[in-house]
Parts: C-alpha cells; sequence; structure tokens
C-alpha cells in the first residue's frame, strides 16, 4: 500500500509530465505551422513519450493500491518566439522535471519506500538522457544562428532522429 505522502508526490508527477505533453504539443504543432518539419515531427514524438511517462506512473499508484489522479492541464502557448526559444523553454522545463524526480526520490528514502525508490531509477535515468539531449540541440542550434542552410540542415537531421525515437512501453 502506498504511503499518502508518496502517493501524492507521485500525483503531482502524473500532473507535471501530462503538462510536459501539452507544452511539447504546443511546440510540435507552432513548429508545423512554420514549415519546420523535421522539428515537428520530433517534439510530436516527445509529446507522445511525456505521455507514456505519465502513463507509466498512473499504472504503477493504481498498482499499488492508491488511486492515480488525472489532472486538469492548464493550456500552454500557442506562438513561440523562435526555435531556440522553443528549445531554451524545453531544457528549462526538463530541469524542473529533474527537481522533481529527485525530491522523490528523496521522500522515498526518508519514507523507507524502496520499492517506489526502484520505480524512479528509470526516470533518473530518462531525465539524464533528456536533458543532455535538449544541451546538444541548443549548443547546435547557437552554432547554426542565422544561417538558413544551417537551420534546413538541423531540421532534416531532427526529422531522422525522430524516426529513430522508440517509446518503449516495455520498459
Ligand atoms: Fe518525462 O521526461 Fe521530460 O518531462
Amino acid at each position: 500500500m502506498l504511503k499518502e505522502k508518496i502517493q501524492t508526490a507521485l500525483n503531482k508527477q502524473i500532473e507535471l509530465e501530462a503538462s510536459s505533453s501539452q507544452f511539447y504539443l504546443a511546440m510540435a504543432s507552432w513548429s508545423e505551422t512554420i514549415g519546420l518539419t523535421g522539428t515537428s515531427m520530433f517534439l510530436y514524438k516527445h509529446s507522445d513519450e511525456e505521455r507514456f511517462h505519465m502513463l507509466k506512473l498512473v499504472k504503477f499508484v493504481n498498482e499499488r493500491g492508491g488511486q492515480a489522479l488525472i489532472p486538469h492541464i492548464s493550456k500552454p502557448p500557442t506562438t513561440f518566439e523562435s526555435l531556440e526559444n522553443i528549445f531554451k523553454l524545453l531544457l528549462e522545463h526538463e530541469l524542473n522535471v529533474t527537481d522533481s524526480i529527485n525530491n522523490i526520490v528523496d521522500l522515498c528514502l526518508q519514507e523507507k519506500d524502496y520499492t517506489t525508490y526502484n520505480f524512479m531509477q528509470w526516470y533518473v535515468s530518462e531525465q539524464l538522457e533528456e536533458e543532455a539531449l535538449a544541451r546538444t540541440i541548443l549548443d547546435k542550434l547557437k552554432l547554426i544562428g542565422a544561417d538558413k542552410g544551417g537551420l534546413y540542415m538541423f531540421d532534416r537531421d531532427l526529422e531522422i532522429l525522430a524516426k529513430t525515437l522508440i517509446i518503449d512501453s516495455s520498459k
């Protein structure tokens, strides 16, 4: 049985993952409207991944005898300043998510809930990958600057990357 404090923290995380999914979906849609096909494919995939992160938590909470709460999500932005702005916001958001996951891991240790502690390790590794990817993308965008040819190549690279991203629901 899940302790109340752990359940509350996991339900907050469900909300955060759901809001990540909506946020990246808004970014994907905006990118698509300005012709950045590869970037939008990558962000649609990222949004799906976040939904999967949310679902994994929902199932875990319910399997442990708790009750997962499906949250109400506030409306994400409809436009963004630039491509660089998108990935800056994405990295900032991921850093918040990492803090939140680290807080849950701390709480698990305080409450001696080693099952949830083990379960959360998957999210710890996932955050490491997501932060690294967002930083790499931002570095590339800084290098490209205002170069239109570079931007075209960047968008094509993200299309290729999006095609290789597999959401492994068996993990
Ligand atoms: Fe769920 O990893 Fe990003 O937010």
